[in-house]
């Protein structure tokens, strides 16, 4: 591939001519912007530790109380993109967030798109424009944007989850703001078991769900019941694979980020291609070890990991006696929308 000219090549004088002017000369940076083959890539594989995590988000309730925090959480930054920038990946936001009993984080809705894991603790809830959503461990619950939601805790023991968010996308977008509200009125509880049957969809009066979000709710006992009835009906397949999906039309559960339960057999090993989507896998059941160039990340129970897009993944069970749940993450729908999306075999 050609060199380009540099910007030290040119005179000092028509530097500054330019520079007066708000012009910049793109050669010295086409090779940046467009470099060949691959893109260059800030997201740098990276694994948070949960045991590692827990007792500094402990400590934060007791350092900081609700009040002064509304969100209590700790950012599972990625050192590629700046620890500041609370990034997990260029489009994924990742945060552990720590309710005590008795605290209330208030209602607010925000134009980014949440989803919380439930990753320890019994008696918390997440009120969504209304909707009680029981937190259980592993359930996945969605804050789509704009949807009013606060959370609460009526339990005795430390509730914590991880939040995932599209924040780094909506912010470079400059369209990332909040609305502070008043604690909503309960209007619904369990409105996601009208959609724990596949193929059916509630239909009053032969009329549809009109509804862009309607299930809000994921409980993981449901899902986790689907990965190992599929694992028993299709042994055959490579990968045990479930997407969270709009039950209503089977699109994605939100317009951004993809969200997927995967469950490896005992001993299984899945190789799997690599793709332009950085992925995100936070472990819910079990261990499994996930590889890629040459980094090797263990993950216990509630251990989170990234891993950087156009690059090909190994996850291994590292059980040979008990399955192994994994949470994956990533950008899919948004790259689909956008064209950019690709596999590469
Ligand atoms: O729980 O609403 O981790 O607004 C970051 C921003 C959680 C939340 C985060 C938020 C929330």
């Amino acid at each position: 591939m050609q060199e380009l000219g540099r910007l030290e090549d040119l005179p000092e004088d028509y530097r500054a001519a330019l520079t007066e002017q708000n012009l910049v000369p793109l050669w010295p940076s086409l090779r940046s912007v467009l470099p060949p083959g691959k893109p260059a890539l800030r997201t740098k594989p990276t694994f948070w530790s949960y045991q590692g995590l827990r007792p500094l988000l402990l400590r934060a309730g007791e350092l900081t109380p609700i009040e002064k925090a509304e969100r209590r959480v700790l950012v599972l930054a990625n050192p590629g993109h700046g620890l500041e920038k609370m990034q997990a990946s260029s489009t994924i936001y990742l945060g552990m967030q720590l309710l005590q009993p008795g605290e209330w984080a208030p209602s607010h809705r925000h134009t980014p798109n949440a989803v919380r894991m439930i990753v320890e603790g019994e008696g918390a809830y997440t009120t969504v424009e209304g909707e009680k959503c029981p937190m259980q461990r592993g359930d996945l619950i969605l804050t789509p944007t704009g949807m009013w939601h606060e959370h609460g805790h009526d339990g005795d023991q430390p509730v914590i989850w991880l939040d995932v968010l599209d924040l780094p996308l909506v912010y470079y977008t400059e369209t990332s703001y909040v609305i502070e509200g008043k604690a909503q009125t309960v209007t619904a509880e369990g409105a996601e078991q009208a959609y724990q049957r596949g193929g059916v969809v509630p239909a009053p009066m032969f009329t549809r769900s009109r509804q862009t979000f309607p299930m809000l709710r994921y409980p993981w006992v449901d899902v986790r019941k689907t990965l190992e009835a599929l694992a028993v009906s299709r042994p055959e397949i490579e990968a045990v694979q479930v997407a969270y999906v709009n039950p209503e039309n089977g699109h994605d559960c939100q317009r951004i980020l993809g969200f997927s339960a995967l469950m490896l057999r005992p001993g299984e090993k899945l190789e799997m291609p690599a793709r332009s989507t950085a992925m995100v896998f936070h472990q819910i059941e079990g261990a499994a070890g996930v590889s890629a160039e040459g980094h090797q990340f263990d993950l216990a129970e509630a251990d989170t990991c990234c891993i950087p897009g156009y690059t090909p993944i190994t996850l291994s069970n590292r059980s040979a006696a008990h399955p192994a749940f994994i949470f994956i993450a990533d950008d899919a729908p948004l790259q689909k929308k956008l064209g950019v999306y690709e596999v590469r075999t």
